[in-house]
């Protein structure tokens, strides 16, 4: 067995409010207070947990990792996934594999001990165990899954992430079960871009600290905007195939412009349409003496055109035969030279682990800037000052809020009861989350379930489809309703940074989006 060195003993200091966050008492709901009595009852769609009489069980070996991108609240999963196994038995185990599935099947692991759980409390980051983009995906890796749950005589598995992962853990779960190796994989949603969510899960974890980190900037930007008066400010955020961060920080923030990649590509509008739109908004105004404003703009705008996907695709196609954008032809060849040299290159760099490009590394805030200055650099009265921003790392290591501090420790629990009921192949999940704390109630949903088939390098595979901005959903046409409105008149506001100390009130706020959708009728 490899042991993996503690990542925190490179990190032993902590901020003042760092400190103060570690005494931070997290809320659970009241089945969770009494976990030897929770039992799991059948509900169709998914299973719920409601009180029974007390059950005792043997410890248990349970394993986590963290996949994909880093979102807040990962490390309360941790606390409260270990919490409740010592609950069921003080002598359970939790065996923490580092940087994701890549250190799951090489064996390289730590035991998670009250020593790091007392550090890590509330704390920002996937810091203890990092995390990575290997996939469980291939048959050999299924194999070697296997071999590492029967060395560690695991009877849990614990998969921290997004739809990919979920997917990836449901097929693990099926390929365990054939082999008879009676361990429990168990999903927990996270992801700050927002898109695994629905059949039963309201909102993944992440997104609700993120999107108030970033709004809180956007918001200073707009009174940065309102007093200069020189700048516009466009921003890019993260949020690779859905535009739910856009969305939620546009309800937050009040700018002049925000795009939703979704109804961009719904109307199939192209890019250069949208630098059109822009150039407009910025004339018009100027004619009203306002040199100044915000654009949002999401991570997967240029993937949304029509022009920009054509081009991208043929990119994508070309790199995968050894060849580069010097062969692109037609259409594609114009639209692509006809981009500044920098942009250039960003799109020429190597695909991530899905075989997609990496658009968070591609400056689309800088692209448009260039564009719209080209556009509007001779309109009389027009002084176009951009500032081009990108917020996305920025907001997913952040001290998690108290929402997601909360829901986060509140879903390990709920895990450890699943991995102890046999339970295999489930996400878990929490229903209520826009009531208070104490009328939650645990549920997990059988990852089969939210399954569709989409095609994948070519072949039919099941998988968790993304949850995409419903254009017809109370978050949208809330803004679509509102949008117009901003974009001359100035109506700019400023959330300020997440507050952790008025618990009554703004300190467990939660997202617009979450409140919005809550207030639709049927759950699923
Ligand atoms: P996950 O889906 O794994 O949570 O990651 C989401 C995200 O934040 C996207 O918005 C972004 O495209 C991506 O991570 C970038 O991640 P990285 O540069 O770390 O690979």
């Amino acid at each position: 067995m490899h042991s993996g060195e503690s990542k925190l003993s490179k990190h032993p200091t902590k901020s003042p409010l760092e400190k103060k966050r570690l005494d931070y008492e997290v809320p659970v709901f009241p089945i969770l207070k009494n976990i030897q009595n929770a039992y799991w009852k059948d509900e169709g769609k998914y299973i719920k947990l409601l009180a029974h009489e007390t059950q005792h069980s043997p410890p248990l070996r349970v394993g986590v990792m963290f996949s994909g991108g880093p979102a807040a609240g990962g490390l309360n999963v941790l606390w409260g996934l270990y919490k409740g196994l010592k609950d069921i038995h003080s002598e359970s185990a939790l065996i923490g594999f580092l940087d994701g599935a890549g250190g799951f099947l090489e064996d390289r692991q730590i035991e998670i001990t009250d020593k790091e759980i007392a550090e890590i409390k509330n704390q920002g980051g996937f810091t203890l165990l990092g995390t990575g983009r290997t996939k469980i995906e291939t048959e050999g890796q299924m194999r070697q899954a296997l071999e590492v749950v029967k060395k560690n005589r695991l009877q849990g598995l614990v998969f921290v992430g997004g739809d990919d992962t979920n997917t990836n853990a449901y097929h693990l779960s099926k390929y365990l079960e054939k082999e008879k190796a009676r361990c429990s994989v168990v999903g927990i949603p996270k992801t700050i871009d927002g898109d695994l969510k629905g059949g039963g899960i309201e909102a993944s974890f992440g997104f609700d600290t993120a999107t108030k980190t970033y709004s809180s900037m956007i918001g200073n930007l707009n009174k940065d905007a309102l007093s200069a008066k020189k700048y516009w400010f466009f921003v890019k955020l993260m949020g690779r195939s859905a535009s739910h961060v856009t969305l939620e920080c546009a309800l937050q923030t009040k700018p002049n412009l925000a795009f939703i990649s979704e109804e961009v590509q719904k109307k199939k509008i192209t890019f250069k349409k949208i630098v059109e739109m822009v150039a407009k908004t910025v004339i018009e105004r100027a004619e009203a003496g306002k040199n100044y404003g915000t654009t949002l703009i999401p991570e997967g705008l240029i993937e949304a055109c029509s022009d920009m996907k054509a081009m991208i695709d043929a990119c994508n196609t070309l790199k995968k035969e050894g060849k580069s954008a010097k062969d692109l032809t037609g259409e594609e060849k114009e639209l692509f030279d006809s981009l500044p040299p920098a942009i250039q290159k960003q799109l020429q760099k190597d695909l991530d682990p899905h075989g997609n490009m990496q658009l968070s590394l591609v400056s689309t805030d800088q692209l448009i800037a260039e564009m719209v200055e080209e556009k509007v650099k001779d309109k009389k009265g027009v002084e176009f000052k951009v500032v081009p921003i990108f917020y996305g790392y920025d907001g997913r290591c952040a001290l998690p809020s108290n929402f997601d501090a909360t829901y986060c420790y509140n879903l390990g629990m709920i895990a450890s009861i699943l991995v102890r009921d046999r339970k295999t192949g489930f996400m878990a999940s929490v229903k209520g989350l826009d009531q208070p704390v104490g009328e939650w109630s645990g549920i997990a949903i059988p990852i089969e379930n939210m399954m569709s088939q989409e095609e994948r390098h070519g072949k039919l595979k099941s998988v968790i489809a993304k949850a995409l901005v419903d254009l017809k959903g109370k978050p949208f046409k809330e803004f679509s309703k509102k949008r117009d409105k901003w974009k001359i008149e100035d109506h700019y506001e400023s959330p300020g940074p997440i507050q952790y100390d008025d618990e009554a009130s703004i300190g467990f706020s939660k997202t617009l989006t979450l409140g919005l959708e809550q207030k639709k009728s049927s759950f699923f």
